[in-house]
């Protein structure tokens, strides 16, 4: 597949279609003129890694959604084979978000994701979207059930209200790109971030790119 070089740490962003992922990033590029992911009205359509480069810092990787019921075979093939060949080959990958929409039960869908982060070692946190949507108590209820199996750390979020995907920035900083960078400079390990001058200072979302630097297309022959 062809990525894009492999100089910055990538955090992959999961979910079923229409879980809030595109608003997700959009919320996070700052409310600039032009919003940095499409969102989505026909549910289900992308088949593409979007990759949105934080500059000189990380990248976001937006992948298909999922929720296959009324999917063929073949899509679902495809899916899985785009997704899990990034997820297990991809040396930068640094951690994932899995988004869900905050009214939704967590399915077999969801556990199959969480298990096969669990079997590449990859750290992974839940966030719930739409949280607008939600009574006090529903919200409450939802996170700490969602927290149960999942396993995971969970935020609860609204990509339309406030600032709160913020908050989910700051912890994959903090978590997991800070940590990359440090392994890197110190020698011990991933050669392949050495000596690209990243600085890691800061979260600096506001400074995304304003469109995917490269879409890598699902190959539809398998
Ligand atoms: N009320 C509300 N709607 C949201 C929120 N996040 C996303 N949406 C809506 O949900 C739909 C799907 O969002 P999108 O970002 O395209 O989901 P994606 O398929 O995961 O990329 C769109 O109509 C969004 O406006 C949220 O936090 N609150
Ligand atoms: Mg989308």
């Amino acid at each position: 597949m062809d990525y894009p070089p492999a100089n910055l740490p990538e955090i992959a962003l999961a979910g079923r279609s229409n879980a809030g992922k595109s608003s997700f990033l959009n919320q996070l590029s700052g409310g600039g003129r032009k919003p940095v992911a499409k969102v989505s009205q026909a549910p289900g359509k992308t088949r593409l890694l979007n990759f949105f480069e934080v500059p000189a810092k990380y990248r976001w990787v937006d992948m298909p959604g999922y929720g296959f019921a009324g999917c063929s075979g073949h899509e679902v093939r495809s899916w899985k084979n785009l997704v899990e060949t990034y997820l297990s080959g991809r040396e930068v990958l640094a951690g994932s978000l899995l988004l869900m929409d905050g009214r939704r039960e967590w399915t077999a869908d969801e556990e199959n994701l969480r298990a096969f982060f669990h079997s590449i070692n990859l750290p992974f946190a839940i966030v719930m979207t739409k949280a607008d949507k939600m009574t006090g108590s529903a919200k409450r209820e939802a996170q700490e059930r969602i927290l149960r199996q999942s396993g995971a750390p969970v935020f609860l979020i609204s990509n339309l209200v406030g600032k709160s995907a913020d908050e989910v920035e700051e912890f994959c900083f903090r978590s997991w790109i800070q940590p990359f960078f440090q392994v890197g400079a110190s020698g011990t390990s991933t050669d392949q971030v050495g000596g690209f001058g990243a600085s890691a200072d800061q979260v600096g979302a506001s400074g995304i790119s304003a469109d995917p630097l490269l879409t890598v297309k699902i190959k539809d022959n398998q």
